[in-house]
């Protein structure tokens, strides 16, 4: 039985790649920081099927140690982080701390325990910021826009340089946006699908948002954690761009979600400069063909089902809720 260490596990990428490793026959650990509420809610059904987690934070070395040993992992996917764009400009610091620094903890407790570990690490196409060429592949240049992108570029070269310095297995996935009905509710897709399940509920009116011309390359969780897996299967270690290859506003996303529950987005959504960005990262298109050919990963599930799947889950979930005098 392989064995996998996840960090960030509690997330939305920790519970599909759980789910997926958990389907290929692996024992899997997940690490989880110390915390004084809940945050297991994403993974609860899987710790009854045999998903163990072991106490650890990215900011302390020594824990990483211990979970490497006790667990005995051959196979460490880096998906902790302080993922939220917005926050990266609140705690420049802690981003560095856990984003950027992280990683390089990770390594090198890998370094100590055994260099032999595969090792994934989830790196972002907030990199490309300010984009240099479009579509963006493996070989753009980067040009990060927030303190996230930027402690995601040194995630992504503090992991090429440990390959290339001590032979190890170290991999960067270069993710574009994915997102599910498990997507936590600051990020703009699910903010708007359960904000449209509120608003049919008769919970609230209107959606207070940022900037709806920006524009993403959104593709399904499910499908992107299964690219994660295939590039630790490889015989040689690589950095791969993942991506849906289509881009899409905001706007159309609102527009789409609404539609499904019957609104019409232009009554609701009320613009708040609040929720603009001091920098903002105004398109982004993947090129994922180096996956496509080396790893054979094609994305299944399309924007529009992505968006009208998300509406529906959100829809069952308020309406639960209200049978439940506001408990889920
Ligand atoms: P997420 O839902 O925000 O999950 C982040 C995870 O990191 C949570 O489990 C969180 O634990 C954990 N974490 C935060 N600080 C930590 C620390 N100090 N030590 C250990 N764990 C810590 O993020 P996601 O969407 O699943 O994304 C997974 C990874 O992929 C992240 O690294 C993200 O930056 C990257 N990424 C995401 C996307 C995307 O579109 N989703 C695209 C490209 C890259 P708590 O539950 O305790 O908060
Ligand atoms: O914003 C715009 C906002 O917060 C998308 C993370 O997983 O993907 C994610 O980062 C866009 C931005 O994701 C609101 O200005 C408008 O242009 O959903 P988001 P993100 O910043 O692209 C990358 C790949 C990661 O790696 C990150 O970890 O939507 N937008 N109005 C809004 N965004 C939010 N959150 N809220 C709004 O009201």
């Amino acid at each position: 039985m392989k064995k996998a260490l996840i960090t960030g596990i509690t997330g939305q990428d920790g519970s599909y790649l759980a789910e997926f490793l958990l389907g290929k026959g692996y024992r899997v650990y997940g690490l989880q920081r110390r915390s004084s509420t809940i945050t297991t809610e994403r993974v609860d059904h899987l710790l009854k099927e045999g998903v163990e987690l072991v106490s650890g934070d990215l900011i302390d070395e020594n824990s990483l140690i211990r979970a490497l040993e006790s667990t005995k992992a051959e196979e460490v996917y880096n998906l902790g982080a302080q993922s939220f764009v917005p926050t990266s400009w609140d705690q420049p610091i802690l981003t560095g701390e856990i984003t950027a620094l992280g990683v390089t903890r990770m390594l090198e407790a890998i370094r100590i325990v055994n260099p032999k570990i595969r090792f994934y690490q989830a790196s972002s196409s907030e990199m490309f910021g300010k984009v240099q060429e479009s579509p963006q592949s493996e070989k753009t240049p980067f040009y990060p826009r927030s303190p996230y992108g930027v402690a995601k570029a040194y995630g992504h070269w503090i992991t090429v340089n440990y390959r290339e310095s001590y032979g190890m297995f170290a991999v960067s996935g270069i993710l574009f946006n994915h997102e599910s009905p498990r997507r936590g509710l600051e990020f703009v897709t699910r903010k708007v699908t359960h904000g449209v399940a509120r608003i049919k509920a008769g919970l609230q009116k209107e959606l207070r948002m940022g900037n709806l011309e920006a524009k993403r390359d959104w593709g399904f969780a499910g499908d992107y954690v299964r690219a994660m897996w295939l590039m630790l299967q490889q015989k040689q270690p690589d950095d791969y761009v993942i991506a849906s290859g289509e881009t899409h506003s905001v706007r159309e996303m609102c527009e789409i979600a609404f539609a499904r529950a019957g609104l019409d987005y232009r009554r609701h959504i009320v613009q708040d400069r609040k929720y603009f960005r001091p920098a903002e990262v105004h398109v982004l298109t993947g090129d994922a063909r180096k996956a496509r050919r080396k790893l054979g990963w094609k994305p299944d599930v399309g924007f529009k089902n992505l968006i009208t799947m998300m509406v529906d889950k959100d829809m069952e979930l308020v309406a639960a809720e209200v049978r439940n005098g506001g408990r889920v």
